[in-house]
């Protein structure tokens, strides 16, 4: 039978989990990215191999990198993206001439993933990362006072958002800005207030048409070079799956994953399943979708959240929450016999619990919980495709 090829997230040597801890996790794999490369610099040989050896003396491989990041200029088609997207193309013949065949990237401008609360305390004890609709209204309202941004809300969301912020003590306004436009561990950018506003002005006349255009001009350069060298390009959806700060998102659907495939078939161009991402909107099949693009499907992220009627979510338990994990994994594992092969997976975040309540951790990325996750994902696949025998 063919299988999840166990990984988990790891940072780089500073990474307060080690390489050891993620191999008693029961992981063969790491997935990992040379974070203190900038934005837009071509990855050079000698810096891949640095790493590579480092995760290989652990007795792990580095499966999958997540992320060569899309350098902003290439997201608005500004100033020297065209320098960019070379670089970006030379990074992956790198990759690939060390060995390295699985690229994760995004096309979310200005931000990677973002949440409001990165210590949800749930009822168990254990805390999870959290999106709540108010306070993010809250933020980009009246702390960032983004021009024209009441008109993305409607009367009762800019209501529920006053109170939340009339309630906030200034330490806890300073930490919702911490959390929103900081940088979540995996980010390469971080922002000041003036920053963030800036960098938004980038995208005035860049609706979601035009970002998808770039998207798809981006990859017609770059998944012929990734096609020669046999590296797979998996995007990874926008999270939350929906516009924020009036940016434009384009890949939040499975009608916009469909239109990047139709757009460039190249076998290259493919995507990385993330559950938790995907699962926010009720309108995403995630079942279905992984039997519509299991062949584009090239590495995995489960995770769950659990939505509300108001426009939250948070994190839940791996196989609870709104995303409906067992028949995801049932489709996987039928993807994986038909292709004839094992795709990298890796538990998407964790709770902070145990010991880890106690620490420093990266939200979402310590060990336990990431640990709790897998083991109750591989039981899960395991049980599966025993029983498909
Ligand atoms: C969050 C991650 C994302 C992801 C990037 C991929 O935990 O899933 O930051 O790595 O969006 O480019």
């Amino acid at each position: 039978m063919y299988q999840f090829e166990q990984t988990m997230r790891w940072f780089g040597p500073a990474d307060p989990v080690s390489l050891s801890d993620i191999r008693q996790a029961g992981c063969t794999g790491v997935v990992s990215a040379l974070h203190h490369v900038p934005n837009g610099t071509t990855w050079t040989k000698e810096e891949i191999m640095q790493r590579k050896q480092i995760i290989e003396a652990a007795g792990l491989t580095w499966s999958v990198v997540e992320s060569v990041p899309v350098h902003e200029d290439i997201k608005t088609q500004r100033g020297n993206y065209k320098q960019y997207i070379a670089n970006y193309c030379e990074s992956i013949r790198n990759l690939a001439a060390c060995g390295i065949y699985v690229v994760t990237y995004n096309f979310m401008p200005v931000l990677d993933w973002t949440r409001t609360d990165l210590a949800y305390t749930l009822e168990d004890g254990s805390k999870a990362l959290r999106f709540e609709k108010a306070a993010m209204v809250a933020f980009d309202v009246y702390m960032l006072k983004r021009p024209g941004a009441e008109k993305d809300y409607s009367p009762e969301e800019l209501a529920k958002a006053q109170q939340r912020l009339a309630a906030m003590t200034d330490d806890e306004k300073k930490l919702l800005q911490r959390n929103v436009i900081a940088g979540l561990p995996g980010s390469e950018e971080s922002f000041t207030l003036q920053q963030f506003q800036a960098a938004l002005d980038t995208y005035a006349g860049i609706d979601a048409k035009k970002l998808q255009q770039h998207l798809i001009e981006f990859l017609q350069q770059v998944s012929p070079v990734a096609d020669e060298v046999g590296v797979k390009l998996v995007v990874h959806p926008d999270d939350p799956p929906y516009a924020i700060f009036g940016l434009p998102r384009v890949v939040s659907t499975a009608q916009q994953v469909q239109q990047l495939f139709d757009a460039v078939p190249n076998a290259s161009n493919g995507l990385c399943f993330c559950t938790g991402s995907f699962g926010v909107r009720a309108d995403n099949d995630l079942p279905a979708m992984v039997l519509q693009f299991g062949k584009r499907i090239n590495f995995i992220h489960l995770r769950s959240t659990q939505r509300d009627a108001d426009g939250n979510f948070y994190e839940a338990n791996h196989l609870e929450g709104d995303v409906d994990m067992y028949s995801v994994v049932k489709n996987l594992v039928l993807v994986m016999q038909e292709r004839k092969l094992n795709l990298a997976m890796r538990p998407d975040h964790g709770h902070q619990m145990l010991d880890d309540l106690n620490k420093k951790t990266n939200p979402g990325y310590s060990a336990i919980g990431r640990l709790r996750g897998l083991a109750e994902l591989r039981g899960l696949e395991l049980g599966i495709a025993r029983s498909m025998k």
